[in-house]
């Protein structure tokens, strides 16, 4: 049998680009780059599909990181307020809803530094829970030792979220109260325990073009590229030092997706935050650019995301269909 792609073959992944190759993909042609991430998604996907992820807030605020992004963080005055862990109870029948609305994924976020011991037997039960419904499970919960990343496998997780948010050279402009290594350690972690990574970050918080092609960079020379990578537009906070950025070209954001697909070939890229304020055009872009996952729902975490009704017509007017949906036969 023939070898499915030649060993120079784009699609193919691998793991030792070079941060220069990656910025290099940047400078493409916007036509050009996007043809060409264009082919990698489809030597990969089916383009007309889309995976389809609901997030649910189970813990909210009083976090003690300094994320400059965040709504969350205890350190800034946003007028968010600030509640418990969630009933398991609660967050399964959170998790039953969206999937009667179309869910396949459920992502339970929470604003902690990192996961106390003390929290596991709750946040375990919320996993088994939303698993037993036939969910994919996904959390993000800050921090996690490699035991704790054991033992959130043995409860019933597929998929941990851990974003590296923007290159190692840009960070300590986004957050000062942990360090890039801790998050690449986590992430090793999980990795180890088994469990699938979720982890992209975050364009629009004053970075250049070099710092997201070093986020990208990371990603790309991870032992295990990302099964999920968000590629989330800053929703900006009032009250959080980047509240006040400038937005990035929508051009720049589907640059960001291109070369994410084309780094990443197997991943899925999901256009993260953001959509709220993208047009039904741009996101149709992105689509063809290799992003092929969405969060639905009305909400994120503490912002809002268009309307199911919204993504609904989107989906029907490009013909996209949820991944792994089969297509009905012609009458
Ligand atoms: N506390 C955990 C952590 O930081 O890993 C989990 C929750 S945190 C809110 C998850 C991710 O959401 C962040 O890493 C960041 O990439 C993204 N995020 C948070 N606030 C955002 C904002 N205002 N706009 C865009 N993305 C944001
Ligand atoms: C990710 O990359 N984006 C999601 C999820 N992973 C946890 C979070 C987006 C949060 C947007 C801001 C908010 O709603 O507070
Ligand atoms: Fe806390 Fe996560 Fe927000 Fe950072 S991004 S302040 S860690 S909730």
């Amino acid at each position: 049998m023939n070898a499915p792609f030649r060993p120079s073959d784009p699609a193919l992944p691998r793991h030792d680009w070079t941060l220069e190759e990656v910025e290099a993909l940047f400078e493409l042609p916007f036509t050009e780059l996007v043809f060409r991430a264009a082919e990698v998604h489809r030597a990969w996907f089916d383009p007309t599909e889309l995976q389809i992820s609901q997030l649910l807030s189970v813990k909210t605020g009083g976090c003690a990181e300094n994320c400059g992004y965040c709504a969350q963080s205890q350190h800034f005055k946003t007028g968010l307020k600030a509640s418990k862990l969630m009933e398991a109870e609660a967050v399964i029948a959170a998790a039953r809803e969206a999937k009667a609305g179309g869910a396949q994924r459920f992502c339970m976020g929470a604003a902690w530094r990192d996961l106390k011991d003390r929290d596991l037997p709750k946040v375990a039960e919320m996993i088994s829970g939303v698993k037993a419904l036939g969910l994919e499970t996904c959390a993000t919960l800050g921090m996690l030792t490699a035991d704790q990343a054991k033992a959130l496998k043995a409860a019933g997780l597929d998929f941990y979220n851990h974003n590296l948010d923007t290159g190692p050279d840009y960070y300590d402009q986004v957050v000062t109260t942990r360090t890039y290594q801790e998050r690449l350690d986590t992430l090793a972690h999980v990795r180890d325990a088994g469990l699938s990574t979720c982890c992209g970050g975050i364009v629009g918080m004053g970075e250049t073009r070099r710092d997201r092609a070093g986020l990208l960079h990371q990603l790309a020379v991870l032992p295990a590229h990302p099964e999920s990578l968000p590629i989330n537009d800053l929703m900006p906070i009032p009250g959080t030092p980047l509240g006040g950025s400038e937005p990035v070209d929508p051009l720049e954001f589907v640059r960001m997706i291109a070369v994410a697909r084309l780094v990443c070939p197997k991943s899925v890229v999901r256009i993260a935050a953001g959509r709220e304020h993208m047009s039904r055009e741009l996101q149709a872009l992105c689509f063809l650019a290799g992003a092929n996952s969405i969060f639905v729902g009305g909400r994120l975490l503490t912002t809002n995301n268009p309307e199911k009704t919204a993504d609904e017509a989107l989906l029907a007017d490009l013909k996209m269909r949820p991944m792994g949906m089969k297509v009905s036969a012609p009458a």
